[in-house]
């Protein structure tokens, strides 16, 4: 870390050795970092316990690709472009790959809160013809909490879709079930939609979402529980890439799926959220 700017009591922002800036949290309950780049935070750990939140060994954290591991933003649109969005647009949209502006940073008897923006330029504009304000405000405290909101400042109505990408540290995946995902999912890997029987165990590649998942999504780890707490989402991502994936990732280690999982609160339906000029609309997820 280069030169390091006291924000408040419980944070700070330095750039990293590429010259990203990266604000670093450390209060009462918990520490976490969040790059400015992507507006994401990459880690998130309480005070005496593992880091809730895996990231990459070989995360790229330069810029120049988005970040493996945290909570990377998938905005405006989640996975390929929508037909509606056009192609040869990258993956997941481009809140992940911009420069987000911190607005405002403050010490709470409960947390850190951190307010951050993004806003259109021209090279959004080229790729998604919409002015907009996106909005993330991150509480660290003794859970992590994430809401984005989706701001319309255009004339016309815009239509997005997204997730709040979460990988979670995991000890191994023989150790991990899963519940409150709710019975119907697409298996994305197949195609097909297909219904939950019980507690979901991570035995191989999977990527399905979760179309009625309860607000509560627990994820048992061993003797740890992490609980996912979304709202106003209509829908779960899970995902791992399992060996295969894993090691066709020059940003994962071969074995590194065997200590992720990815529990996403998403905007997945075609439709999506379509928001009227002036008007906005948040969703959340909780870490805890
Ligand atoms: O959330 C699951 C998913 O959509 C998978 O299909 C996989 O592509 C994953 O996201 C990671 O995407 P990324 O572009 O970050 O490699």
């Amino acid at each position: 870390m280069q030169s390091t700017r006291p924000l408040t009591a419980h944070c700070q922002l330095a750039n990293n050795a590429a010259g990203l800036p990266i604000l670093t949290i450390h209060n009462d309950q918990a520490k976490a970092q969040i790059s400015l780049f992507g507006g994401h935070v990459l880690s998130y750990q309480r005070h005496g316990e593992p880091d809730s939140l895996w990231l990459s060994d070989k995360a790229v954290l330069d810029g120049n690709k988005p970040i493996r591991g945290g909570i990377p933003l998938c905005w405006p649109w989640f996975g390929p472009a929508p037909a509606r969005v056009g192609d040869d647009k990258p993956a997941h949209g481009f809140a992940r790959t911009s420069l987000w502006t911190l607005d405002g940073v403050s010490d709470h008897q409960d947390g850190t809160l951190v307010h951050l923006s993004l806003v259109e330029d021209e090279a959004t504009l080229a790729l998604w013809p919409h002015a907009f304000a996106l909005e993330l405000d991150v509480l660290v405290g003794k859970e992590l909490s994430l809401v984005l909101t989706t701001r319309n400042t255009g004339k016309t109505p815009l239509t997005y879709n997204a997730a709040l990408h979460t990988y979670l540290q995991i000890s191994a995946p023989e150790a991990v079930s899963v519940t409150g995902l709710g019975a119907p999912y697409l298996d994305k890997l197949t195609g097909r939609n297909e219904l939950q029987q019980g507690a979901l165990t991570v035995t191989a590649a999977m990527d399905r979402i979760y179309r009625q998942p309860e607000a509560i999504v627990a994820v048992q780890d061993g003797e740890r529980a992490t609980r996912v707490v979304s709202g106003n989402n209509d829908s779960v991502v899970v995902w791992t890439p399992w060996a295969q994936g894993a090691a066709a990732m020059a940003d994962m280690s071969d074995d590194g799926y065997r200590t992720m999982l990815c529990v996403e609160a998403a905007i997945t339906t075609d439709a999506g959220i379509t928001v009227a000029p002036d008007e906005e609309h948040s969703f959340s997820t909780v870490i805890l």
